[in-house]
């Protein structure tokens, strides 16, 4: 049994890898500001893990943390292209200082790996499709700028002192417990309300812009594998289904799980937006031995049930 320090661990992706941590039997440690994450992601795991609520911008407050900690997954960051356009400091100081600082503690005590939540945002609207880790990054928000520099701190730390840094590239990921209340949310969860309530979704800009939607479980599946894979320190690896869908496409197939006909209303395309994105997952096949478990059609279904029943029951 080793013990696990995710940060992000009560936010939406993080609460997932603890509970799939916990199933495994491995000793979990969860540090999180509960800045976007709650306490209440994390009732089916209630007393089997170790819960710290601390804020990764102060380094002086994490450090302890890290004593005796064998991995650590670090996703806690402010997660929204929207809000970093807004404001870029908050984002800088989190996503930027947040991961150095956890890169730091790591190293001082020992960790023998970090795996970092990187994201598809760093690839902005390079033409080339699928996307693959070799291209040129042009990140078109705050955001992506700052999660491109945590994987740029990575490289820097493994080569210069070995430190064991992976960073995987999350595409567009989407599943229970994507907090269906934040304006800063995924797509999915938020049409997923629409259609669960009665009222319409607005698609930004002429809905034919595509994304790599990878169902959780994926990401949860890639990401303990990148925590022991021997080939995956000081790497940037991509992990989505390598395959896309518009949003024009994901509102018909709303409209068939539902078995209803929604027109969705269109406003103005978003800032910072990506146009399209599907990942080239080559990479993560041949370091990780990752293969993409749940579609993104049977991952839809499953969250339309899950939200199904978290609205019926609030
Ligand atoms: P989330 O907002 O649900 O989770 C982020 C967690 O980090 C929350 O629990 C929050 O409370 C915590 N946190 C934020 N600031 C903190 C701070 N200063 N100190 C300590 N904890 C802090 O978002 P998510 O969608 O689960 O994203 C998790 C990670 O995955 C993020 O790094 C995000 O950039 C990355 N990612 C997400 C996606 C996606 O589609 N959801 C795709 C690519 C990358
Ligand atoms: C980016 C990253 C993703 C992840 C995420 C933050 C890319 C390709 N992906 O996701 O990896 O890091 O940031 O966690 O950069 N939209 C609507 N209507 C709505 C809401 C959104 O049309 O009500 C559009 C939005 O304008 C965009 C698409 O849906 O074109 C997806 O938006 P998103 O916020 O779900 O995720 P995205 O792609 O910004």
């Amino acid at each position: 049994m080793a013990l696990y320090m995710v940060t992000g661990g009560a936010g939406f992706i993080g609460s997932h890898m603890v509970e799939e941590l916990v199933r495994r039997g491995e000793s979990v440690r969860i540090l999180d500001n509960l800045s976007t994450g709650r306490e209440a992601n994390l009732a089916a795991v209630k007393g089997k893990i170790d819960f710290r609520h601390a804020d990764i911008r102060d380094l002086a407050s994490i450090r302890p943390l890290f004593a005796g900690v064998d991995y650590v997954i670090h996703l806690a960051a402010l997660a929204s292209v929207a809000r970093s356009m807004e404001d870029p400091v908050e984002t800088t100081l989190v996503n930027l200082n947040g991961t150095l600082h956890v890169f730091l503690a790591a190293r001082e005590a020992n960790v023998k790996r970090v795996v970092m939540a990187a994201t598809a945002a760093a690839y902005g609207d390079d033409p080339a499709l699928p996307r693959v880790e070799t291209q040129t990054p042009q990140p078109l928000s705050p955001y992506a700028l700052t999660k491109l520099a945590g994987e740029y701190y990575g490289q820097i730390f493994y080569r210069s002192f070995g430190q064991e840094i992976v960073a995987l590239r999350f595409f567009n990921i989407f599943g229970p417990r994507q907090d269906p209340q934040s304006p800063y949310t995924g797509v999915l969860s938020k049409f997923i309300v629409t259609y669960l309530r009665g009222t319409t979704p607005t698609i930004f800009g002429d809905g034919e812009q595509s994304r790599d939607f990878t169902y959780v479980a994926n990401v949860v599946d890639a990401t303990l594998r990148a925590c022991l894979a021997p080939a995956a320190p000081g790497k940037v690896i991509n992990v989505g289904t390598g395959k896309s869908s518009t949003l024009n496409q994901t509102i018909t197939l709303l409209n068939t799980i539902f078995g209803l006909q929604v027109k969705p209303q269109y406003g103005p395309p978003r800032m910072g937006d990506v146009r399209h994105s599907t990942a080239d997952i080559s990479l993560a096949r041949a370091t990780l031995g990752y293969e993409p478990l749940v579609s993104f059609e049977e991952g839809l279904r499953r969250t339309v049930d899950s939200l199904r029943t978290a609205l019926a029951e609030a």
